[in-house]
């Protein structure tokens, strides 16, 4: 689904175009050192001498140098990536440009609360799990902790930024080229922590600002509404609007995600279903078996209703 999943060795923009050389150059002075240390310990048992050999070698008090070379080489190489990675934190944490887009993000159990700030109250709208940003402009996104502490990543854009309850987090998000890049909550949150994904959609700023005009939309009532949508729209109102919000309509519950363009989105549940009439259907038919303790209960619903439900919910657009 995603074009660069959970990628953490190539960067992408912002933070991680100065953590990904960080990794690397991490990543290969540790096998460096590997190497070193197993070549000198193969050299040290295939050299072994007899042992009255050796224990004149130890009286004839061997010259230090080599411990000296080798504490030095270390220290060097420590300090090296000391500077390395201090510079690394200072060019991550630098926002001098003037944000482009500002962000909410509100972590749950299991899910992402994404809302579009705005001077402008009337754009202001609230989406889930899927950010979309325009290519080459700074985000900054405040993060928040709904529930218990989670992690903000999506490594091919910046590093991790926990989110914390009762704490805001600033995080910034800029993407060098159009793509679609996966996140994940980097913190371990509970049972479905790892079916906590996101994605970034980074796209050209005249796709994104189509995308915002739909979704800052609520849910225009239908001059004529169907029969069958109706019957959809009234058992969703009875069973779903105490926790989903669908602007425009009566629903407006804050438990669960706004699903007010639902079927703008690619993936449901954060990410652990693609959305198909099908995934979408079993979701709700019984969230509790894909998402073992999410807190969307299985309701108690006939065929009949499930199916006017899954009817209204493909009007959600
Ligand atoms: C008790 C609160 C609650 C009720 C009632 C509830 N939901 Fe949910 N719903 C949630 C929560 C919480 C999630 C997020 C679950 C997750 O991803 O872990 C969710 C997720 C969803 C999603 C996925 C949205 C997305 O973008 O990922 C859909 C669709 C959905 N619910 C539809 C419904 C429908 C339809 C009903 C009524 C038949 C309903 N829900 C009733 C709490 C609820
Ligand atoms: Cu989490």
């Amino acid at each position: 689904m995603s074009e660069f999943p959970l990628n953490y060795l190539t960067g992408y923009g912002s933070g991680a175009s100065a953590i990904a050389p960080l990794t690397r150059g991490l990543i290969a002075v540790s096998l460096g050192v590997i190497i070193i240390i197993s070549a000198l310990i193969l050299f040290a048992i295939f050299r072994r001498r007899p042992i009255e050999q050796a224990d004149r070698i130890v009286q004839a008090n061997t010259p230090l140098s080599w411990i000296y070379a080798g504490a030095g080489l270390t220290v060097a190489v420590l300090v090296g990536l000391l500077v390395w990675t201090l510079a690394t934190m200072a060019a991550v944490n630098r926002s001098n440009r003037a944000p482009a887009i500002d962000l909410e993000v509100t972590a749950r159990q299991w899910w992402w609360e994404i809302r579009y700030l705005d001077k402008d109250a009337f754009r202001i709208f609230t989406t889930a799990n899927e950010i979309h940003i325009p290519v080459g402009e700074a985000v900054r996104i405040r993060l928040r902790g709904g529930d218990v502490i989670h992690s903000f990543w999506a490594p091919a854009l910046n590093g991790k930024t926990d989110m914390i309850p009762g704490h805001i987090n600033v995080t910034w998000l800029r993407a060098d080229r159009p793509g679609v890049y996966r996140g994940q909550c980097a913190e371990y949150c509970g049972k479905q922590h790892a079916h906590m994904a996101f994605t970034v959609v980074a796209e050209s700023r005249d796709s994104f600002d189509a995308w915002r005009a739909r979704q800052v939309k609520g849910k225009a009532p239908l001059a004529s509404e169907p029969a069958a949508i109706a019957d959809g729209r009234k058992a969703f109102q009875s069973h779903c609007s105490v926790c989903h919000t669908v602007r425009g309509s009566l629903a407006g519950g804050a438990v669960g995600p706004d699903l007010t363009h639902l079927m703008s989105r690619a993936a449901i549940a954060a990410g652990a279903l693609p959305n198909t009439p099908g995934a979408l259907a079993g979701w709700i038919a019984d969230p509790q078996h894909i998402k073992p303790g999410a807190k969307m209960p299985r309701l108690d619903m006939s065929g009949a209703q499930l199916h006017a439900v899954t009817t209204y919910l493909a009007t959600l657009n």
